[in-house]
């Protein structure tokens, strides 16, 4: 499988072709949303006529004022697909520096070449930084491997580097809470229409979860069946598999605890990319006793 991916992602990616005959710009661009204590950044690409297939890109910051925590993309976007027709998330994020994230993607697949996608913001990658100091993030977009690799491929295996545009990266800062009950004033004004229907702690939708806790975790407060739930399943071999509920622009730790007196990281800064995120218990097979959480970080925006 390791293997497999190297094999299909060179051929991929190592491909040096002619310029399209189209003279389009693609620009690549990425919004930074900064809560007080972390920073999650989406990329994204427009490449409206040209199938994109594959893709690599690096960020670069100041590691004093940030420390990379998470990244991929498993929404089914970028997939690789080996033999049987099986498909597998293919968005490879890798920390080659302190100062620089790199990632590399794509469509890839060894039997029909030919595919890529194309579209209006399309999502590259979301990746996950804590704030180390309270100033506002800076970081760069470039490409991901210098001449003479292919950053950024059309469907045909074409380079589309010449018309890449990369754009500054967009800082949103945290949301305004003018009544401070934790809920952005954004988010209340979409959800009720004022900023006094929910002070937080009310169950609009009477689903046992409170508003307040409904925001943080993404859910529906106006929508009983909008629900947290979290779900162990456990595998042939021992192993537990979590499931829980994820929401795009939340981010999740998942711990385990044998007795609820401190608990121990399993999955740290996983983003909300899915309906339903789930992560295979690789620690405590052995121990068919214990205690998951999940821990909900950093909303943003109620966007
Ligand atoms: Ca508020
Ligand atoms: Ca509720
Ligand atoms: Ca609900």
């Amino acid at each position: 499988m390791k293997n497999q991916i190297l094999k299909v992602t060179v051929a991929g990616l190592l491909w040096i072709g002619m310029l399209p005959a189209t003279a389009q710009t693609i620009p690549v661009s990425s919004v930074a949303s900064v809560t007080p204590t972390n920073v999650i950044l989406d990329v994204y690409a427009d490449t409206d006529d040209i199938p994109l297939r594959g893709f690599s890109f690096k960020v670069n910051f100041d590691p004093g004022e940030l420390t990379f925590t998470s990244g991929g993309r498993y929404d089914g976007l970028w997939f690789l697909r080996g033999e049987n027709s099986v498909s597998y998330a293919y968005t490879d994020v890798t920390q080659p520096n302190p100062d620089e994230v790199r990632v590399v993607g794509g469509r890839l697949d060894g039997d029909h070449p030919g595919e890529g996608v194309a579209g209006s913001q399309l999502i590259l990658a979301t990746l996950v930084f804590k704030r180390l100091n309270g100033s506002d993030p800076e970081m760069e977009l470039s490409f991901g491997s210098p001449p003479p690799f292919v950053n950024f491929a059309a469907a045909n295996g074409e380079s589309l580097d010449s018309a890449v545009e990369f754009q500054k990266v967009e800082v949103q800062s945290a949301p305004e809470d003018s009544d401070k009950d934790g809920l952005p004033d954004q988010y209340e004004l979409d959800t009720y229409d004022d900023l006094v229907t929910s002070d937080g702690s009310s169950d609009t939708d009477g689903d046992g979860d409170s508003d307040l806790d409904e925001w943080l975790r993404g859910t529906d407060p106006t929508d009983p069946n909008s629900k947290f739930v979290i779900q162990i399943v456990l595998q042939p071999d021992g192993s537990k598999v979590v499931l829980w509920t994820g929401s795009f622009n939340r981010v999740y730790d998942l711990e385990w605890s044998p007795n609820l007196q401190g608990f121990t990281p399993i999955a740290t800064g996983v983003p909300g990319l899915a309906p339903l995120l789930e992560r295979l218990d690789e620690l405590n097979n052995g121990d068919p006793n214990g205690f998951y959480r999940v821990k909900t970080k950093f909303p943003t925006a109620g966007r």
